[in-house]
């Protein structure tokens, strides 16, 4: 059985080889992004089992992320391959994320990714794990693939626990539809991750994690970060529960939420306490902080459970 199952939009990932404006960087090195392939690389990694759901096109980018993703240890067979669109790809800057000066450049538009929808999805597929973790990227692709979204969230016999990371990405939605969505699939989900910063761009919400909760008060866990501050976790019927990030000197900020989001998920997986979720979480937002590309390879589990337990003693 499959603990997890990941679905959403992959890219390849052209990273800047200096700082500096778009138009002035002259060469990049290839790497992979998309925010639920980077949950899945990561998850798999740690050893749990993972299956990513997603359509890519027959070309040499679309080979690169299936071999890429696979070797990481990542189910890849229901990835379909789209003889009529391209894989995306997109380029960015090295400028800290959030600030003026950090640019992205997106080749997605018509993707293969964005044909994903309810008819063209194996369903079962996306269904058969513990957990099916989703974003809100992937309803910005399309109408099919917003529909998508709905259907997997939908209750409903054998449906999976969903996670959904909010991921309002304001440069990719093409209608000002997008908040609205956003905050219906959150609130169609069991656990869902938002950045307080986001929750007042996306809903205008303000006055912290209990605002943020009263907004959304279905899912069974809401997890709000604050960024370089920390992270609570608001259980339905619990306390809620504030572990402080670590810090780092940052590289760069791309594919930090989704580590943490895999860090939680992961201590989730085992069971283990809030605490130690959000600090699980911290430990692997920490690696990609670390890392210049998107990705980045999970703490061992040895060595962050050690991390974890250090204020515990
Ligand atoms: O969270 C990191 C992602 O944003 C990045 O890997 C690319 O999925 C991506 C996107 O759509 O921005």
């Amino acid at each position: 059985a499959l603990d997890v199952v990941a679905l959403g939009e992959s890219m390849v990932t052209f990273l800047p080889t200096r700082p500096g404006r778009l138009a002035d960087v002259p060469s990049f090195d290839r790497a992979i992004g998309g925010a639920e392939s980077n949950v899945a690389c990561m998850l798999a990694a740690a050893g749990h089992r993972v299956r990513w759901v997603s359509r890519v096109g027959t070309d040499g980018f679309g080979d690169h992320l299936v071999e890429t993703i696979g070797a990481h240890g990542v189910d890849v067979t229901r990835v379909q391959r789209d003889p009529d669109r391209p894989t995306g790809v997109y380029f960015r800057t090295a400028g800290e994320r959030g600030t003026d000066a950090h640019e992205v450049a997106y080749y997605r538009a018509g993707s293969a990714a964005s044909a994903m929808s309810p008819a063209t999805v194996d369903l079962a597929a996306a269904r058969a794990g513990r957990v099916l973790h989703l974003s809100g990227i992937t309803a910005a692709l399309s109408d099919g693939c917003r529909e998508l979204l709905h259907a997997l969230t939908a209750p409903g016999p054998g449906r999976p626990l969903v996670s959904f990371d909010v991921n309002h990405r304001p440069g990719l939605w093409r209608s000002p539809a997008g908040p609205g969505v956003l905050l219906e699939l959150a609130r169609a989900a069991d656990l869902v991750f938002v950045g307080e910063d986001e929750a007042e761009q996306a809903w205008g919400v303000t006055g912290g994690p209990r605002a943020i909760r009263a907004l959304l008060p279905e899912p069974a866990t809401l997890v709000v970060k604050h960024g370089e501050r920390g992270a609570t976790v608001l259980p339905d019927a619990a306390p809620a529960t504030s572990v402080p990030a670590l810090h780092v000197d940052v590289t760069a900020t791309t594919g930090a939420g989704d580590a943490f989001a895999a860090g939680f998920l992961h201590a989730t997986l085992r069971g283990l306490p809030p605490h130690a979720r959000l600090r699980h979480g911290h430990l692997w937002a920490a690696a990609a902080l670390t890392t210049p590309g998107d990705l980045a390879a999970p703490p061992s589990r040895a060595h962050a459970d050690r991390l974890a337990a250090v204020d515990d003693a």
